[in-house]
């Protein structure tokens, strides 16, 4: 597909809230400029990344408005919900304002945004990055992550087009689909899920998302499926590491 220009610069990292915004813009068909964020450096907590998200952390979008007035956007699904505001004008992975599936698209996204990232996030945190194996953490996220799940399981289900709202792929597919691919991650298969599971090898099977997963760099969460809980924890090292450190100096801070 021809790239429509633009003045998009992507600032992310490999993980399922950065990735859910290059996808979008690769079904979108925009071109974007990227910088990668190194967590490990903590790259998103220097002064310049601040003034793009005061939050510290990614994905964070920079744009020009038609006028010429630079815009920042951060927290991911405010990011998708203005480029499909401002880019989907054909509505090809969105609905028009107004309609019945505009809203339900934005209840989904919004059920993402503050039920399974947060939860399997935290899923995450205790299964992987604590210091210490505490089993009530884990129990507690990872069962109200699987109860997430089978809310998707039902939607899907239920739905002729194998994705979340209507006829097409929209913001609520692409805003879980990071997560639930980064399922093994969290200690969660997706064996009692199967149209979970289509729906996961469903927006793969896209070329666009296909290609947006892997920015800023591959996407091998999906690899993980095959691999042992103590694989997963050996893999975890790098990146526990960094956890904890970023932990103690947000602690320090008053
Ligand atoms: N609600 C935020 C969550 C952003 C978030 O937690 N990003 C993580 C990566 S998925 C991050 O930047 N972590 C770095 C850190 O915690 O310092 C969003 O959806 O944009």
């Amino acid at each position: 597909m021809a790239e429509t220009k633009s003045d998009i610069h992507l600032y992310t990292a490999q993980t399922p809230n950065g990735i859910k915004v290059s996808m979008l813009l690769e079904e979108l068909g925009l071109q974007y400029k990227v910088t990668a964020i190194e967590f490990s450096k903590n790259t998103q907590k220097e002064p310049w990344f601040l003034e793009i998200n005061p939050n510290g952390r990614i994905p964070a979008l920079t744009d020009t408005l038609p006028d010429g007035t630079p815009i920042r956007l951060f927290e991911s699904g405010s990011i998708l919900q203005y480029l499909v505001d401002r880019y989907d004008t054909e509505h090809k992975v969105s609905y028009p304002r107004g309609t019945k599936e505009y809203y339900e698209t934005n209840s989904w996204l919004f059920w993402q945004m503050g039920g399974l990232g947060p939860m399997q996030g935290q899923a995450n945190h205790f299964a992987r990055y604590a210091p210490e194996k505490i089993q009530y953490g884990i129990d507690r996220y990872q069962n109200e992550t699987r109860r997430l799940y089978r809310v998707l399981e039902t939607q899907l289900e239920g739905s002729k087009s194998g994705y979340l709202v209507g006829d097409r792929l929209t913001i609520a597919d692409l805003a879980s689909w990071g997560w639930v691919a980064a399922s093994s991650w969290a200690g969660i298969s997706l064996d009692d899920f199967p149209n979970v599971n289509a729906w996961v090898d469903r927006v793969v099977a896209r070329p666009a998302s296909n290609k947006g997963r892997h920015v800023p760099s591959e996407h091998k969460a999906l690899e993980n499926r095959g691999k042992t809980e103590a694989e997963l924890d050996k893999a975890a090292e790098h990146s526990r590491a960094w956890v904890q450190k970023g932990m103690q100096e947000d602690a320090k801070k008053k």
